[in-house]
């Protein structure tokens, strides 16, 4: 991949903040077994990963605003250009020493995702997209896949948990797509989850309630592979609501359907 100006600042980003993170996760691997556990660890590795991502992106558009899963909104002088950054999408995975989690670094013009990295350090796997140019995985074009039927796909989804989400809005609409759906996963990375519906790995995705750091590098990676990715009940701005679901466009209409089911 003949990588833009654009792209190859985010991919710089992530490369660089990859490298503290994949020694942290070394560490966090050893944490399991201490009485504490290793939460505090994570929420500092987190931080330490974020504060690289911004910095490198700052050298490059100082101008641009942020926003930030752990240090929040930081306007920018630009008004235009907002990077929208998760440093380590997967916490929950991270912290438990599971190796599948993502630095997610997007780009929003007026709103608008317009550009996505998406970067598994552990295997790595370097998802990139912009707007216009196609997507990729490493140096090889990526598209969705061209299953036609639910009964032939495998959908991911988010489930919520203890404090998170509507517990029994999820149950009925598993129970609608579990009914139709060849296989279901729950990997636990949203950006993941994306970037593998963009690469065909998996055939539909959909999750309530996530944050645009979870979702706008992801969103590009899937329409950029030829996908469709928008909002569950069809609000405009999917990053808003966080309800999102994904797909080509026949399995994302069908699993939409699936979930429009759970509500009667
Ligand atoms: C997580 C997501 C995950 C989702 C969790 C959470 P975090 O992001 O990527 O897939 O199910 O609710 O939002 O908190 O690890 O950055």
């Amino acid at each position: 991949m003949a990588a833009s100006p654009l792209v190859t600042v985010m991919i710089n980003a992530a490369r660089k903040a990859a490298r503290a993170i994949t020694r942290d996760f070394g560490e966090v691997v050893n944490l399991q077994v201490s009485q504490k556990g290793p939460a505090d660890f994570v929420t500092r590795a987190d931080r330490k990963a974020e504060d690289v991502v911004r910095e490198e992106l700052s050298k490059a558009r100082p101008q641009w605003g942020f926003l930030l899963e752990e240090a929040g909104e930081i306007k920018g002088k630009d008004g235009q250009h907002v990077w929208v950054v998760d440093p380590i999408d997967g916490t929950t995975n991270f912290i438990h020493g599971i190796p599948h989690f993502a630095i997610s670094i997007g780009l929003t013009r007026n709103g608008e995702p317009v550009a996505g990295v998406v970067y598994n350090p552990i295997t790595d796997e370097l998802f990139a997209a912009e707007r216009g140019g196609g997507a990729y995985l490493n140096d090889r074009r990526i598209r969705v896949a061209a299953r036609r039927d639910i009964h032939d796909a495998v959908i991911a989804c988010g489930m919520p948990h203890r404090g998170r989400g509507d517990h029994v809005e999820f149950r009925a609409e598993l129970a609608q797509v579990q009914a139709k759906a060849s296989g279901l996963r729950r990997a636990g990375t949203a950006s993941l989850d994306l970037a593998w519906v963009a690469a065909g790995r998996l055939d539909g995705y959909w999750e309530r309630g996530l944050k645009p750091w979870d979702i706008c590098a992801g969103i590009v990676l899937v329409r950029e592979a030829g996908g469709f990715a928008r909002d569950i009940d069809g609000a405009a701005d999917v990053l808003a609501t966080g309800n999102i679901l994904a797909g080509n466009e026949l399995i994302s209409a069908q699993l939409g359907d699936c979930l429009k089911a759970a509500k009667v």
